[in-house]
């Protein structure tokens, strides 16, 4: 049994999603940053952390691949080639989407509002994400997921981070990486995991 701590509207959506891929038995403590909840477990109170067998995991990344590699599935085993490709597309849509997505968000709701630049920001914003997608299209081969036949934590990455790129108005995937993304919430656990975000 695991403890999802953090709102399913923010990074712990990954999670979420992770868990209900795997089909593993959870609860979900719905709690906002810098609550007493998390902070109990995250001394920087951000979201979100994960409870197993008796100790915390923070990081989203982190605790999506422990689940992927603890029950064998959302991802290559580590040593392989396959796992180093998966690798490098996590990292790069972490840096890249995530980090960029971020930067927008602490400047549109995050930072005390006298340090918020939000128009500012939005011009290299913009630029860096659409060079993010060109380089992400190209790196993409026959499919149907962004490593081959296996849907992983790097797909489910990609799907998450074009979800705040479409609510912060930035350009959209378009060819190989879009079909991917459409995959990817049609599959039964999206779905099911979204509800379950619209309902928190
Ligand atoms: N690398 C972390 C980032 C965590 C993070 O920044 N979470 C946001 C919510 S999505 C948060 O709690 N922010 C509060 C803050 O920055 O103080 C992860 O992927 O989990």
């Amino acid at each position: 049994m695991y403890t999802l701590i953090g709102s399913p509207k923010s990074r712990a959506f990954r999670v979420l999603w992770a868990l209900e891929e795997l089909g593993l038995d959870y609860d979900i403590k719905n709690a906002p940053p810098h609550s007493e909840d998390i902070l109990a477990v995250n001394p920087s109170g951000k979201l979100p952390a994960l409870l197993a067998d008796g100790q915390v995991i923070t990081d989203s990344v982190a605790i999506i691949q422990f689940l992927a590699d603890k029950h064998g599935a959302l991802t290559h085993p580590a040593g392989t080639l396959q796992r180093a490709h998966q690798d490098s597309f996590t990292q790069m849509l972490s840096d890249e989407l995530d980090g960029t997505c971020w930067v927008m968000a602490k400047h549109s709701f995050v930072f005390p509002e006298e340090m918020r630049h939000k128009e500012a920001v939005r011009a290299g914003a913009e630029w860096d994400i659409s060079r993010a997608l060109k380089s992400l299209e190209a790196r993409i081969g026959d499919g149907p997921w962004l490593t081959g036949d296996t849907f992983t934590v790097a797909d489910l990455v990609l799907t998450h981070c074009s979800n705040w790129m479409a609510m912060i108005g930035l350009e959209m995937p378009t060819g190989k990486t879009a079909e991917i993304i459409e995959r990817a919430k049609a599959r039964p656990a999206y779905v099911r995991s979204f509800d379950i975000r619209d309902a928190s």
